[in-house]
């Protein structure tokens, strides 16, 4: 079993930091820092489940790694002055968004890099992108989970908010192999065609997302766990639950009005949504997109955003 969260508590200047996507945490500090993260953005096969190579873009964390499979995402406290230096080693212009935090930013050209800084923002859940090419950059893998935590060090989704006993971080993506082919022998393509056929929780499709210690959600009874969805893809993930209901605690930052039980959680794209899960049963569950397609792999099922949940 793979335990990110304990590796990355070894790196030096970067404490306030380290990710994994089941983000256990450790007792959190509640002084603000600074958080030095070396990204950089290239070209990379990755195979999917059914056993076919595809070209895909990522940022690359080269002091650690996201959840999953991912290959990079950002654990600070609220505070935190985080410096990302992000290097292109792609075929064009670039940026490092964080929607709903930065909106725009200057581009770094194929072979540069550059430096981006920014104050961590309330305690939540975000992600980071490139907003240089549209919805492309997300639909060919360049995103990336933030992750604040608040000031307070408490156990909770922000100052004051909904408790939890732990949590996980599932970042929801896909990709259009047609678009990834087209990108990858430098033809054009139109996003209007997109139509993607392979799905992933952290860069995962089941059932690798169902040996993944950082994808796989395990509980206790009696436990609330904090499952932060993420969309960095570009069509919807209707969330769908067995087994269990769930309470929508924030969309995008703004804390639910009305808090009701559910067992589907709509994620828009470019949404995050963080809901707590009162453990009520044991047993092993799925959770997966309830978008039909979202659970094959280029049509065989099961696959794509499928994850099991173990309580016991
Ligand atoms: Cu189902």
């Amino acid at each position: 079993m793979r335990r990110r969260d304990f590796l990355k508590a070894g790196l030096s200047g970067a404490t306030a930091f380290g990710l994994s996507g089941l983000t256990v945490l450790t007792p959190r500090r509640a002084v603000a820092g600074t958080v030095d993260v070396d990204l950089v953005a290239e070209g990379t096969f990755k195979t999917m489940a059914d056993g076919i190579s595809i070209f895909t873009w990522q940022f690359n964390d080269l002091n650690g790694s996201g959840p999953g499979a991912l290959s990079s995402g950002l654990l600070v406290t609220e505070g935190d002055t985080v410096n990302v230096t992000l290097t292109n080693n792609l075929d064009r212009m670039i940026n490092f968004v964080i929607p709903g935090v930065i909106a725009s930013s200057p581009s770094v050209a194929p072979g540069g890099s550059r430096r981006y800084s920014f104050t961590a923002p309330p305690a939540g859940s975000y992600f980071y992108t490139d907003a240089a090419n549209g919805e492309l950059g997300r639909a060919m893998g360049l995103a990336g989970p933030l992750v604040v935590m608040p000031a307070d060090g408490s156990r909770s989704l922000y100052g004051g908010g909904p408790a939890f006993d732990r949590q996980y971080t599932l970042v929801m993506s896909e990709l259009d192999d047609r678009l990834n082919n087209a990108i990858y022998t430098g033809q054009s393509y139109s996003m209007d065609a997109y139509e993607p056929n392979y799905f992933f929780a952290n860069g995962l499709s089941y059932p690798d997302t169902s040996t993944d210690a950082d994808t796989v959600v395990a509980m206790d009874v009696g436990e609330n766990v904090a499952i932060r969805f993420i969309n960095a893809g570009a069509i919807i993930y209707p969330m769908h639950f067995h087994g269990y209901h769930v309470k929508v605690a924030t969309r995008n930052g703004m804390p639910e009005t009305a808090v009701i039980d559910k067992d589907t959680v709509m994620v828009d794209v470019g949404e995050c949504v963080e809901v707590v899960l009162p453990v009520a049963q044991a047993g092993i569950f799925p959770l997966h997109t309830h978008y039909v397609p979202g659970v094959t792999a280029s049509g065989s099922y099961p696959n794509g955003g499928l994850i099991l949940m173990q309580a016991s």
